[in-house]
C-alpha cells in the first residue's frame, strides 16, 4: 500500500493586508513509510494563490518561479536562512514521520457493516441489496457478494472508498438479484483489520422495521372495524328503538 504523508507543519506567516495573503506551506513527503527512503522536505511561498518561491530538499536550494521568487532565491540561497532549510529533513521530517506512523497510520480499524434491503423485488422488478462498511481504517478494502458460495461478478455497483474526513472511509455495494428461494446471498469483507474475510448472510425475511410496519398497520385495521361495527350495531339498536 503506498501512503504519502503531508503534513502541515507550519503557516507561519501570514499578512493581510487589504485582501492580499502571504503564506508559506512546509511539507514532509515519502511514500516508503515506515521506511522512508525517499523522504522529501518541502517550503512553498505563496503570494496569493500563486507560487512564487520553494525550498525542495532534494535541490537544495531556493528556486524562484517569478520575478520577485528569483530575487528571493538568489538572496536566501547566500545566506543562513538556505543552511538552516538544508537541517530540517533529517532534524524535523525523518524524526517525526515514524512518530506519525506508528501513531496513527499502521493502526487499522474494523469496518461496521450493514447488509439492507433497498427495494423488495416485485412487480418484474429486481430487488436491490445494499451492503455498507462503515468507520474503517485503512481506505483499502474489498467488498464483494457471493451467490450459494460463488462470486458474483455482474449487476454490482460499488462505490469509492470515501473519506468520511475524520480518518475513517466508507464503501456501498449494490446488488440488483432477482430472488429464488433456496438460494443463499452474502457480502464480503476483506479489510487489514481482519485475519480472515468477514461473511455476512442475508436474512430475507423481512426486516423489523418492516415487520413493525406491517404490524402497526394490521393493529390500526382491527381497530378500525372494531370501532365502525360498535358504531354500526349503535345506529342499527337506535334506530329500532332498542335504545
Ligand atoms: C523536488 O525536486 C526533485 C528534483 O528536481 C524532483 O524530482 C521532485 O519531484 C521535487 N519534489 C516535489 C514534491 O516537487
Ligand atoms: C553572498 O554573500 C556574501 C556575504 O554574505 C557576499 O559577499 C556575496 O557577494 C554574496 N553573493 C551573491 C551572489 O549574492
Ligand atoms: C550561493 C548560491 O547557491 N546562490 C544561488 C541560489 O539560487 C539562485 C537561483 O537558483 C542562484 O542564482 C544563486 O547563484
Amino acid at each position: 500500500m503506498l501512503l504519502i504523508l503531508q503534513l502541515l507543519l507550519a503557516l507561519t506567516l501570514t499578512i493581510r493586508t487589504g485582501g492580499y495573503y502571504l503564506f508559506w506551506v512546509d511539507e514532509c513527503i515519502s511514500s516508503s513509510l515506515p521506511d522512508l527512503t525517499d523522504v522529501e522536505y518541502l517550503r512553498t511561498y505563496y503570494f496569493n494563490k500563486d507560487l512564487w518561491v520553494q525550498f525542495n530538499s532534494t535541490v537544495g536550494k531556493f528556486v524562484g518561479f517569478t520575478g520577485f521568487g528569483l530575487h528571493a532565491a538568489e538572496k536566501w540561497n547566500n545566506s543562513s536562512y538556505v543552511k538552516t532549510m538544508r537541517t530540517v529533513l533529517d532534524e524535523y521530517c525523518k524524526q517525526n514521520l515514524p512518530l506519525f506512523y506508528s501513531s496513527v497510520l499502521d493502526k487499522t480499524v474494523k469496518p461496521t457493516v450493514q447488509l439492507r434491503s433497498e427495494q423488495q423485488a416485485g412487480g418484474g422488478h429486481p430487488a436491490m441489496l445494499m451492503c455498507s462498511a462503515y468507520d474503517f481504517y485503512p481506505p483499502a478494502i474489498d467488498v464483494y457478494w457471493l451467490r450459494d458460495g460463488e462470486k458474483v461478478t455482474t449487476d454490482v455497483i460499488s462505490t469509492e472508498e470515501m473519506a468520511d474526513g475524520d480518518w475513517y472511509y466508507q464503501i456501498h455495494s449494490h446488488l440488483e438479484h432477482m430472488p429464488t428461494s433456496g438460494e443463499k446471498i452474502s457480502c464480503v469483507v476483506e479489510h487489514a483489520s481482519f485475519k480472515e474475510p468477514f461473511i455476512y448472510d442475508w436474512d430475507p425475511s423481512l426486516p423489523e422495521s418492516e415487520r413493525n410496519k406491517i404490524a402497526f398497520g394490521a393493529s390500526g385495521l382491527v381497530l378500525g372495524i372494531i370501532l365502525s361495527a360498535g358504531g354500526f350495531i349503535y345506529y342499527k339498536k337506535k334506530s329500532s328503538g332498542i335504545l
